[in-house]
């Protein structure tokens, strides 16, 4: 165990009792009634509930509670008893409502009918669907087509999903950014571009295989708690957790597992982090590097010794390109500028190094502390870099795991959700459809809100999500937002999006998975996909918390019939009646994916669409897996200066992104307020501020604007110096819009260069 794994701040492991009574504490006063109970019990099993928080995969071999706490307060707040009906807007305006906090906002409850924004009173009012419909479309049908984006949240399943991609294309665009823009976009495209596939190559059972486990920038304790089980097993079993993370999170620490009825009574933790190395925010590149040198050294000296290599010649051989290059300059980097770029120590770095070479079989495992940098991609390509050099991808127990967010994010991309027409089977959608589809590429994220800041983009339409809330310069993107001529916003919760309305401006209220969902045909299933390409079918058997609410599918073919011209091969009212008759079409527009999908949707631990790269078949321009080189040794887009901080915008354990449960980040040991920014103590003497102190933070680009977020209590906490820490989505007033991923165009929300003002 490295002597570095202290977190004082903490409440104690991640899981066990804590988690028990963070779920307690969801139900309120209120007995958790057997409905909620019974839907806990269903969650990610088969036939059962595809949780509707994370993409976390679903086993074969589930445990009798397959959920987390995370996955727990999805449920229990999608199944809430409060409503949030017409009668709310008799006694609150739009403007009041600026002023409420977003936990309050989602203690509304469940939205229950259709809403149209008044203007005159600065109300939401009652809407019947077809007026509503109605007007949206007529609207539509007026716009210029590239004006109009079909954003979408990762939460609707993949027959809704695939019936708004058509919806877009055949209105006549490709504006379909999604919540991965701003999350694994770096992902889609950094990976694509090293080994041809844009998602993680691992499955299930190479979890159970893998020796060591290196993650960079993923905090499982928080955000994908049901991972903790697999890792649990893996240190039984004897295997290696390499951590590197500037800020110690508790689920990388320890863990004791709330099923675990002998850990729960004995109080047992596990210990998850064999080292865990703290490197600075954006130092990636170089603590990568440093282990590559570590690798490359050891096998100049099996090379000089005659002993069996380090690196995996073969491999490199057969499968690789561009390895020549990037050793090259390994070799040519000193470790005084690996120790300075990543902040961390040689040793430190020799120490992880030594692990990596020592394990047969490793699994790297990455989430936003990677993706949300300038150079996120670059993060992604060294990653794989390390990985390539002793063959870990596409082998049992080894590969590369980006973990997803959103339940359906990577689904969504799979079904046609993106705005890039190269991985659009155009053809087929002609063929199927008869029409011709846009050949021209839509939007991202960015250039969506850069769009909307230049009057360029004049209407919205968002399947789920909170994007005013979500994205940078929070405070330019609520101006830009309500000065549309439309907003649609298809929810399950009243957020703070809706408090921007645009010219003509609708809440369509939605039902949540955990619902039953009845159309002509009886019941309806959907299916997600989840981090490891599993498609799993999901049942919704709770009653719906209104009459009036419909389903994602159905508000989609709402839209869609109210927009588009008739043609007899878009069958809405087919599709919407028998979502199966939807799976069949998605069969047939990707049919290697999706081989005898109705009848494989409820495959225990679903059934896999398969990834070329854990073939060892690289889809990539060489054909080949590439190594990187990199221009620099860090992921930022600015320099060092005096009172520059990096900042790192961070989820607590009790909020869902723009979601906020309650206020207690207990792994964190922050109680009852978000309003802090973390800082080393060394930090605050440095800065001659004091603990409890108010400050506030500016941005610090050079693009002369200012930026500020007030009222932050200086709160120490275990960084290295020169990273420090607050909350987001609060922490987007800080960002700027221009300040994202160089290839993918992911916002860098990891790294903004902030001063502290007093
Ligand atoms: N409870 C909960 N669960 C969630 C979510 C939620 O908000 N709440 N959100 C969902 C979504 S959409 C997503 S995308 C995922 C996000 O899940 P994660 O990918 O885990 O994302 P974050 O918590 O934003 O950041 C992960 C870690 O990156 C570290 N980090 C920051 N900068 C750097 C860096 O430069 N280098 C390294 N190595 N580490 C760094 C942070 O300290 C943090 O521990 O979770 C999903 N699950
Ligand atoms: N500074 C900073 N900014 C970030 C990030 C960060 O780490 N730092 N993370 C980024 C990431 S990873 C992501 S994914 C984005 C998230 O951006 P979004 O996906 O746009 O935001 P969410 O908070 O997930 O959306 C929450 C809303 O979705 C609606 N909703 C919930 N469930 C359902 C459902 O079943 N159906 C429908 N239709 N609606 C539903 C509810 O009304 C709820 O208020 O934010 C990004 N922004
Ligand atoms: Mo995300």
């Amino acid at each position: 165990m490295a002597d570095i794994i202290e977190n004082p701040e903490s409440e104690g492991p991640a899981g066990g009792w804590g988690s028990v009574q963070s779920i307690a504490h969801m139900f309120g006063d209120n007995k958790p009634s057997p409905a909620v109970m019974e839907t806990l019990f269903r969650q990610n099993k088969p036939g059962g509930l595809m949780c509707v928080s994370c993409a976390w995969p679903k086993p074969v071999n589930y445990h009798p509670f397959e959920f987390c706490e995370n996955g727990a307060k999805a449920t229990i707040s999608d199944l809430t008893s409060a409503r949030c009906t017409p009668d709310f807007w008799n006694d609150h305006t739009v403007t009041e409502l600026k002023g409420w906090k977003d936990y309050d906002l989602e203690q509304t409850g469940r939205l229950t009918h259709p809403l149209r924004y008044d203007a005159g009173t600065d109300r939401y009012v009652e809407v019947t669907w077809e007026d509503a419909f109605e007007d949206i479309g007529a609207r539509l049908k007026s716009l210029p087509t590239e004006s109009v984006v079909f954003y979408s949240s990762g939460h609707a399943g993949l027959e809704a999903s695939y019936l708004y991609a058509l919806l877009a294309r055949v209105y006549g665009n490709n504006n379909l950014p999604q919540s991965s823009n701003m999350c694994h976009e770096t992902t889609s495209v950094g990976l694509q571009k090293v080994i041809g596939s844009p998602v993680g190559t691992i499955v299930w059972d190479d979890l159970e295989k893998a020796d060591a486990f290196f993650f960079f920038g993923q905090n499982p304790g928080s955000n994908s708690p049901r991972f903790l089980h697999p890792l649990q097993e893996a240190k039984k079993r004897g295997a290696r957790i390499v951590t590197f993370n500037p800020i110690v999170e508790q689920g990388l620490v320890s863990f004791i597992n709330p099923q675990s009825p002998v850990d729960m009574l004995t109080g047992h933790e596990t210990q998850i982090s064999d080292e865990y190395l703290q490197v600075q925010a954006g130092g990636d590149i170089a603590a990568i590097l440093g282990l590559c040198k570590v690798v490359v050294e050891a096998d100049d000296r099996a090379r000089a010794e005659g002993s069996t290599r380090v690196i995996d010649v073969a491999f490199i051989d057969k499968h690789t390109a561009g390895f020549d290059t990037f050793i090259a300059l390994v070799k040519a980097t000193g470790w005084a500028e690996i120790e300075r770029e990543s902040g961390l120590t040689q040793d430190a770095i020799r120490r992880a190094g030594e692990i990596y070479i020592g394990a047969e079989r490793v699994i790297g495992v990455y989430g936003m502390g990677l993706t949300q940098h300038s150079q996120g991609a670059l993060n992604v390509g060294m990653l794989v870099n390390l990985l390539l050099l002793r063959g870990n991808i596409g082998r049992e127990g080894a590969g590369c795991c980006p973990v997803r967010g959103h339940s359906n994010v990577q689904g969504q991309r799979t079904v046609g959700i993106a705005e890039k027409t190269k991985l659009i089977p155009m053809d087929k959608l002609k063929e199927l459809f008869d029409f011709d589809p846009p050949m021209e590429d839509g939007t991202t994220i960015v250039d969506a809100v850069k769009g909307l800041m230049a009057g360029k983009i004049k209407a919205f339409i968002s399947l789920g999500g909170n994007l005013v809330r979500a994205v940078p310069d929070q405070k330019d993107m609520e101006r830009a937002w309500a000065s549309q001529d439309l907003t649609v916003i298809v929810s399950t919760k009243l957020n703070r999006s809706h408090l921007f309305p645009g010219k003509q401006a609708y809440i369509l209220p939605c039902l949540s998975r955990a619902e039953i969902d009845a159309q002509a045909s009886g019941p309806q299933s959907v299916s997600t996909e989840d981090s490891f390409s599993h498609i799993s079918g999901s049942i919704g058997k709770r009653t719906p918390a209104s009459k009036h609410l419909k389903s994602e599918l159905a508000i989609v073919v709402g839209i869609a019939k109210a927009t588009l011209a008739a043609n007899p091969k878009l069958k809405w009212d087919e599709w919407l009646g028998d979502y199966s008759l939807v799976r069949e079409l998605i069969q047939k527009t990707y049919p290697e994916d999706f081989k005898d999908y109705n009848a494989r949707m409820f495959e225990p631990g679903g059934f896999y669409r398969g990834n070329d790269a854990h073939n060892r078949i690289w889809k990539t321009e060489a054909r080949k897996a590439v190594f990187t080189t990199p221009k620099q040794l860090n992921a930022l887009s600015f320099g060092n200066a005096d009172g520059r901080f990096r900042l790192v915008t961070i989820r607590s354990n009790d909020q869902f992104n723009t979601t906020i449960y309650g206020y207690s980040d207990r792994f964190r040991g922050i109680e009852g307020t978000r309003d802090v920014v973390l800082m080393s103590q060394s930090d605050i003497d440095m800065a001659g501020l004091v603990e409890g102190q108010v400050v506030k933070l500016v941005s610090d680009f050079e693009d002369g604007v200012r930026r500020e977020l007030r009222g932050l209590v200086v709160t120490p906490h275990n960084l290295p110096t020169g990273t420090i820490a607050a909350y987001y989505p609060e922490a987007n007033l800080l960002n700027a819009i221009h300040h994202h991923d160089e290839m993918s165009k992911t916002p860098a929300s990891k790294a903004i260069p902030v001063r502290i003002e007093v």
